[in-house]
């Protein structure tokens, strides 16, 4: 007789973002190296144990032959991960041209592309084309892989094409859809010119999701305003269809900061650190090279700091870790020589022969030198002129429960409505102010950091990935339990 399974029941769910978390490399025709990817997403979702997680995405590499797309899908399998392949110009159209041409300067707020109008009307209607073309490419994977009674989980701005196609499919198929930056004022959304098409197709989706309220509310405007459609508490209607929104702050693994801090090598490089930079305070910013991050205004606001305090020259030192992204893209090439023209020039007015005010570094740093960095750091300065949510802000938090430094957070990050209350509020545009708040923070009584500390420890251990995943999926199976049972009184 057979044995009963003595695993509880695990509900199967299928992750679908652009990017897997793992990039592959191709050694050989049909060999692979598989390096894990670092960012909020992956790590937020590696933490989920409650569920039997698949994930569907690029892999971050061109496999044109079908050896090497065989080779990779098995090597991937192995790590729960499904590949959708995408060619060279796919990419340069949906990913480069569509999602980072487009819509994120767009969602932070940045505006759309201003190069001669017509140019940019036909670049736009083949971007969009792709974009569509791309989305459709991974519900096709979906559809391949999808088992009834699955949860599929659609991530971020590149896939706002994707609940539509996958009801298309299957309008059984449980859709949920979650937005990891901010989604933007209806008066914004609505210069976009495929602006109802992608509202339309997210609104097919059983559940979307945002990280603040703000942006739900945005959405739900945006759906009244250009829709025409009903914005209820619960959501938007439809001819009596209800798509559920609301707000699902995402969190950090906060234990594997917390416990990656006893570690000997974590512990041997903080003692590192404290020697490199005894007798200064320590700064920090860690940010994608990204022109959301504020980082050319960040600098600025700490050369003012340096301009009106004097005294404080040889007493700290910021650093700056920036990781380059989107390397290929001019914008992007701009930020970087504009970031390191700024650090030099700051650095040769304040610096000594000994010192220098600012270390700027253009790089990923691995996890545990990452987590010593935090934990020696006596103020973070998180400037972004707009962010979804912001982790480094909590992960910062997390690695602080002996030091008690003080967070500067803008008020543009999603993060200040969560730490609001513990951190030093900035307007990142308003470098004066930024400036006070470098001093306020260097100069804050022990007792006053404690509380702040504390606020946001509590709210960064309580408030985490693993919690906002189980929150997401349970409220993703409630909704469409209830839409069947409305359907059927
Ligand atoms: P990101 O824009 O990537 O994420 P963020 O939330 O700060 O921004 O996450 C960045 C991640 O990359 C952090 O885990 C951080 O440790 C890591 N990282 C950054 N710089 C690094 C460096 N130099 N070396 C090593 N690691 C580095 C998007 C949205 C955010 C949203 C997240 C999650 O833009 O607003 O918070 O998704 O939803």
């Amino acid at each position: 007789c057979e044995k009963p399974d003595a695993r509880p029941f695990r509900q199967r769910l299928l992750v679908v973002a652009n990017r897997l978390p793992v990039s592959a490399v191709r050694r050989g025709e049909d060999s692979w190296s598989l390096e894990m990817s670092a960012g909020g997403l992956v790590s937020a979702l590696l933490g989920v144990k409650e569920f039997e997680a698949r994930w569907i995405g690029w892999a971050g590499v061109n496999v044109p032959d079908e050896v090497g797309q065989k080779s990779l899908t098995k090597a991937l399998a192995e790590k729960r991960c499904i590949p959708v392949f995408l060619d060279e110009e796919i990419v340069h159209q949906y990913y480069n041209g569509y999602c980072n041409n487009i819509l994120w300067p767009l969602f932070h707020y940045l505006g759309l592309p201003q190069e001669d109008r017509i140019a940019t009307t036909r670049s736009f209607q083949s971007q969009f084309a792709a974009y569509k073309k791309a989305n459709q490419m991974f519900a096709d994977v979906v559809h391949q892989h999808y088992e009834e009674g699955d949860v599929v989980w659609c991530h971020d701005y590149h896939l706002m094409f994707l609940p539509k196609c996958l009801k298309e499919y299957n309008n059984n198929m449980k859709v949920g859809w979650f937005l990891h930056t901010p989604f933007p004022s209806s008066e914004i959304h609505r210069t976009l010119p495929s602006r109802s098409d992608l509202l339309r197709s997210v609104l097919a989706a059983d559940l979307v999701g945002f990280h603040t309220y703000d942006y739900a509310r945005h959405f739900v405007s945006a759906c009244t305003r250009i829709l025409g459609l009903e914005g209820t508490p619960e959501g938007v209607e439809d001819q009596g269809r209800l798509t559920r929104v609301a707000a699902f702050p995402i969190g950090i693994d906060s234990d594997r900061f917390i416990r990656a801090l006893e570690l000997p090598q974590v512990q041997d490089h903080i003692k590192e650190l404290k020697e490199r930079f005894a007798g200064r305070k320590v700064m920090l910013g860690v940010d994608r090279l990204d022109m959301i991050k504020g980082i050319p205004q960040k600098i600025l606001a700490f050369e003012k700091f340096l301009e009106e305090n004097s005294h404080w020259r040889d007493k700290v030192v910021l650093l700056q870790i920036a990781v380059p992204t989107r390397t290929d893209v001019p914008e992007y090439q701009k930020l970087t020589s504009q970031v390191h023209e700024i650090v030099g020039r700051i650095n040769g007015r304040f610096g000594t022969l000994t010192a220098v005010p600012i270390h700027h570094l253009d790089r990923s740093l691995d996890f545990y030198a990452l987590c010593a960095l935090y934990a020696v750091t006596d103020v973070a300065l998180v400037t972004s002129l707009r962010d979804g949510m912001n982790l480094v802000s909590y992960e910062f938090v997390a690695c602080q429960d002996s030091k008690k430094g003080v967070l500067i957070l803008s008020e543009f990050a999603g993060a200040a409505q969560s730490m609001g209350a513990g951190a030093i509020l900035v307007n990142p545009w308003n470098i004066t102010e930024v400036a006070d708040s470098i001093r306020q923070a260097l100069t804050m009584l022990p007792e006053e950091r404690e509380k702040r500390h504390r606020h946001n420890f509590l709210h960064v251990t309580t408030h985490t990935a693993q919690e906002w995943a189980e929150t997401f999926v349970s409220e993703l199976n409630d909704t469409v339990i209830e839409a069947q049972l409305r359907i059927r009184q």
